[in-house]
């Protein structure tokens, strides 16, 4: 189980994105998700998500660059409550040394990711859930699942091996693709 909740608020899954993964010796490091649990981490292979719950899913990604989105539609944000997700890095978050204490100015909320600042993304294609994830970022997103069932979860920039870059980590479960069980 990869979900948990405190009193009153919302369950949560948390993902964690590496790259210095090893993954064969033919193909060398790949990129790869995580669940982060009390438990420390687990293989994103199976998640789960409870079914008709408002679930805040926290995406950690210590990717530093970028990767070709599979179709551009990927940058846009889909399925999550309000169409958005919250993202904060290096680059839009800082703070100053206010009269009153400190200033800050921090975090953007959008529907989309401008394409070159994209490292991977979460995807649920058969729910029509898509959060793009930019580069040395954390984002957050709110997410309600009304279909019960497993689905599969991807990423969908290349962000693997091979001439395509859809190879090796894009197309093992655990790394860049796995299921969701939704009950
Ligand atoms: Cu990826």
């Amino acid at each position: 189980m990869t979900t948990t909740s405190a009193t009153g608020g919302p369950a949560s899954v948390t993902l964690v994105i590496t790259t210095g993964n090893g993954f064969n010796s033919s193909v060398g490091d790949q990129p790869a998700y995580y669940v982060l649990t009390p438990n420390g981490l687990q293989p994103s292979t199976h998640l789960t998500f409870p079914i008709n719950t408002l679930v805040k899913l926290t995406i950690v990604n210590y990717d530093d660059g970028n990767a070709t989105l599979l179709e551009s539609q990927y940058a846009n944000v889909e399925g999550t409550v309000n169409g958005t997700i919250t993202y904060v890095n290096n680059d839009n978050v800082n703070s100053t040394n206010g009269g009153s204490g400190i200033v800050l100015n921090g975090g953007e909320t959008v529907k989309s990711i401008p394409s070159d600042i994209i490292a991977h993304t979460f995807t649920i294609p058969s729910l029509n859930i898509n959060i793009p994830v930019p580069l040395s970022s954390t984002v957050v997103a709110y997410i309600k699942i009304t279909t019960a069932g497993n689905f599969q979860w991807m990423c969908e920039t290349a962000c693997g091996a091979g001439p395509s870059g859809t190879l090796a980590a894009m197309d093992t479960p655990g790394w860049m693709t796995g299921d969701v069980e939704v009950s």
